[in-house]
């Protein structure tokens, strides 16, 4: 096995990838990172000081990929199967959208939900607020959009749609939709049949009791 994800179930940018590694069909190693556990904190940041994840070691490549868009783009470069995650005729355009959940959607949600595990002097509710407006309007957004479409870039579901289900998902949480914005609804309907994702939200569940209310 020359892959190996560090990663946590919970974690919506951990989740994007682990999409792609299921529609890619790439075998890899999982190593759950626990960020609270000292240990595995000082081994992870020894790894990649910025103490984000996910981040990709590609040891037949010897290759320490970051960030979970560039660990799709890898994916896509090397170890694609028969999934087209980032199109090379709509290429830009599967990165405009990537971006556009990342930035407006997926960032966002975790302002809200970072927000909860502040001490109660340090809240930032004018930031929440912010945060909980850009969501719906990103979600308008997408609404508008998806209406007659299988998936964000029409019938190949892409880097985009891995960035979405997550994004989408918690971000319901933080700002409901699902009963205002039926097109966008429809769209996660789909996303959570998708096997790929089925599968990241199966292995999540053990772990949501974890989600700060
Ligand atoms: N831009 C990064 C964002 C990654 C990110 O925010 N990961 C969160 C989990 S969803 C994380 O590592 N949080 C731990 C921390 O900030 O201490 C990516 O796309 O991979």
């Amino acid at each position: 096995m020359t892959l190996r994800l560090y990663y946590h179930p919970l974690s919506s940018f951990c989740q994007k990838a682990l999409i792609a590694l299921y529609e890619t069909g790439a075998p890899f190693t999982p190593q759950i990172v626990d960020l609270r556990d000292e240990k595995d904190r000082a081994a992870f940041l020894k790894l990649w000081p910025i103490g984000k994840f996910p981040v990709l070691k590609d040891e037949a490549r010897d290759r320490l990929v970051p960030e979970s868009s560039i660990i799709i783009e890898y994916l896509a470069q090397h170890y694609s199967g028969k999934s087209a995650l980032v199109p090379a005729d709509a290429a830009r355009q599967t990165r405009l959208r990537d971006r556009f959940f990342d930035l407006y959607v997926n960032t966002p949600m975790q302002k809200v939900v970072g927000d909860r595990m502040r001490p109660a002097d340090k809240k930032d509710p004018f930031g929440v607020d912010h945060a909980r407006e850009q969501i719906r309007t990103a979600v308008g957004m997408l609404d508008q959009e998806i209406g007659s479409k299988t998936w964000v870039m029409g019938e190949t579901f892409t880097m985009a749609d891995c960035a979405a289900a997550p994004a989408l998902f918690y971000a319901n949480m933080v700002a409901p939709f699902m009963d205002t914005h039926k097109n966008v609804a429809a769209y996660f309907q789909r996303l959570a049949k998708r096997p790929s994702y089925a599968r990241v939200q199966k292995e999540a569940e053990p772990y949501l009791n974890m989600v700060p209310k």
